[in-house]
This record gives structure tokens, sequence and C-alpha cells, in this order.
């Protein structure tokens, strides 16, 4: 190992953990900690940063799945980034508004990203898979409630710190199900966001655009629900063991 690495996930679903997650190859040489119970995402992970001392810490799902070769991948990518990086992740927005991947999503039913030939600054990430490096010393923001924009909200206390957040080519599956409408919760991370970094508005994150206004949130609802239908169609649904849709999608042996 290049790199010592510790996979970290919270879970309310051992059958989910079991068919995604806990069949990753690397995990025969990786410790993975599973956060149990947890009231909110960045309480989970941040009990998970005190119980691990690994000094490179993938926060992941317990629906995503790291094909064989992917800790190989992941020390290759990290080598690459700038001297500055804190947070890497999978599936981030750049600055530009830019998708970066690549990663497989169940409920898209797709590839999603571009698969950049170099790091690039993000300013939010999916959630499905976030880096953390612990000697840049960011934890999880724990007044931000619920299991929504974490990965924007720790994109943004890394640059608020002067630290880099980027993501970059690191494919990985996301085996994740149709989402519905977006709730209450998800209204309240957002409100959450546009409060604690009004300087850095607008930020996009990979799901919606928060804005000083909040109008897009509207927007975004209104437009969700509309095309559920559409959505719930696009979704190839969760029951295909992963190894047969990282084959598909050619990533059965990511190592070099
Ligand atoms: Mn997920």
């Amino acid at each position: 190992m290049i790199h010592d690495i510790a996979i970290a996930c919270a879970s309310h679903s051992e059958a989910i953990l079991s068919a995604n997650l806990a069949r990753s190859p690397l995990l025969s040489h990786v410790q993975l900690h599973v956060e149990r119970n947890a009231p909110t995402a960045t309480i989970a992970y941040n009990r998970a940063l005190g119980a691990t001392t690994a000094p490179i810490m993938v926060f992941a799902h317990h629906d995503v799945y790291l094909p064989n070769g992917w800790d190989k991948l992941l020390a290759l990518r990290l080598a690459e980034l700038p001297a500055d990086w804190a947070v890497f992740g999978a599936f981030g927005i750049g600055l530009d508004g830019a998708h970066i991947g690549p990663v497989w999503s169940s409920s898209l039913g797709m590839i999603v990203g571009r698969a950049p030939m170099y790091p690039v600054p993000v300013q939010s990430y999916d959630e499905m898979l976030i880096v953390l490096r612990r000697d840049a010393g960011l934890v999880f923001d724990e007044t931000l409630p619920g299991w929504h924009m974490y990965g924007t909200d720790i994109a943004q206390i890394a640059r608020a710190a002067g630290r880099g957040a980027y993501a970059g080519a690191l494919p990985c599956i996301h085996n994740d199900g149709y989402h519905g409408v977006l709730g209450p919760d998800f209204a309240a991370a957002y409100r959450f966001i546009q409060r604690k970094w009004p300087q850095s508005l607008p930020i996009r994150t990979p799901i919606t655009k928060i804005s000083k206004s909040g109008l897009h949130l509207l927007r975004d609802r209104w437009q969700n629900r509309r095309s559920a239908e559409v959505r719930e169609g696009m979704a190839v649904g969760t029951d295909h063991p992963v190894e047969n849709l990282a084959a598909r999608c050619g990533w059965s042996n990511l190592g070099p």
C-alpha cells in the first residue's frame, strides 16, 4: 500500500451494506469502519474520524462498490493532486459548473461526469464518495442537519481554510435507488448552506443551485416532481450484482 487508507461508512441497512460496499475487493487489506444509527451524516463521519487513525479517510455510502484495483487507482490520483489538497471526490461540481466523474449511477442508469486529465477544483461533491486527508485537520460541521449537502459543506470548509477541494477520474459504482421528490430535509440543508456560505453563493451542487434568493430550490423541487416518471424510468433498480455493473462499465479491474 502506498497510502494508508481506511473506508468509513454510515449505514442504516446491513442488507445494502453487504450487497455493495462490503463486497469491495480492497476490504481484504483495508479497514472498513461502519457507523450505525448516527443521527446525522456529519455526526457519523466525525465519529468515524475519531474512531480511526488512517491518514487517508475514504467516506463512502453503503450503496457504493469499489471495483478491483480501486485502491491502486486512488493512490495514483492522490499522487497527482496539488500539495494544498484536503478533500478529493469521485464526483464533484467544478467551479464552472462542470460535472466531474466518471461514476456509474444506478438511479440514472448511466455513467455520469467528465473524465478529466488532471484533478479539477470543485465547489461541491456528490456524497457517494469523499476522500479526506486527516492531516488537513478538517472536520464535518455537526450543525448541518440530516443527510444532505455535507459534500457541499466540506468542499466549502476546505476552500475557506485555504485548502484545495478536487475531483478526478476515480471510477466507482453508486448502486443507488430511484430518488423520489426533494423533501423538507433537503430544503433544510439548502437553507443551512445558504445561511452559512453567503459570500460563496451561488454554489452549484449535483442536484441544485444554492442561490441568495433560493428560487432554484423552488424551481428544482417543481421540476423534480414533474420529471419523477422519467427519472423512475431511467433507474435500473438496485438488484444487479455490483460486479456486473462494474463489468458493464469496463471497470472490472481498475489497477495499473
Ligand atoms: Mn448512496
